[in-house]
């Protein structure tokens, strides 16, 4: 980046650094209540999936424990796990929602 002359009549250059942000999986965990059919909402709600990719991530956390829904800046993993937990909160399904960082 450029810093320039502010009144000094000395102009000087400033090296910005740039950074990448760190990335943060957001994953959900199987569970023994959660309606499959509810998941799959959750995954086309708030992860923009279609219905092919969602049941597919559905199927695999219910086979295999956990699975991701998406990989997001923190602020915006944070708000997907906040959103995921309020819904299912709200229709009494135990579904849990995390973050993790890459
Ligand atoms: N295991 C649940 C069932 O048999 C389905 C399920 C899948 C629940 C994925 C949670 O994240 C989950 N109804």
């Amino acid at each position: 980046g450029n810093g320039s002359d502010s009144g000094t009549g000395i102009a000087s250059k400033v090296l910005t650094k740039t950074k990448r942000p760190s990335m943060y999986r957001v994953l959900i965990l199987n569970d023994d209540y959660t309606p499959m059919e509810f998941v799959v909402h959750i995954l086309e709600r708030f992860f923009n999936k279609g219905r092919e990719e969602a049941t597919q991530i559905m199927l695999h956390v219910h086979h295999h424990g956990v699975g991701e829904c998406g990989v997001y800046t923190y602020e915006v993993a944070e708000t997907k796990v906040t959103q995921v937990m309020d819904f299912a909160r709200r229709h009494q399904h135990p579904l849990q929602c995390v973050m993790e960082k890459k």
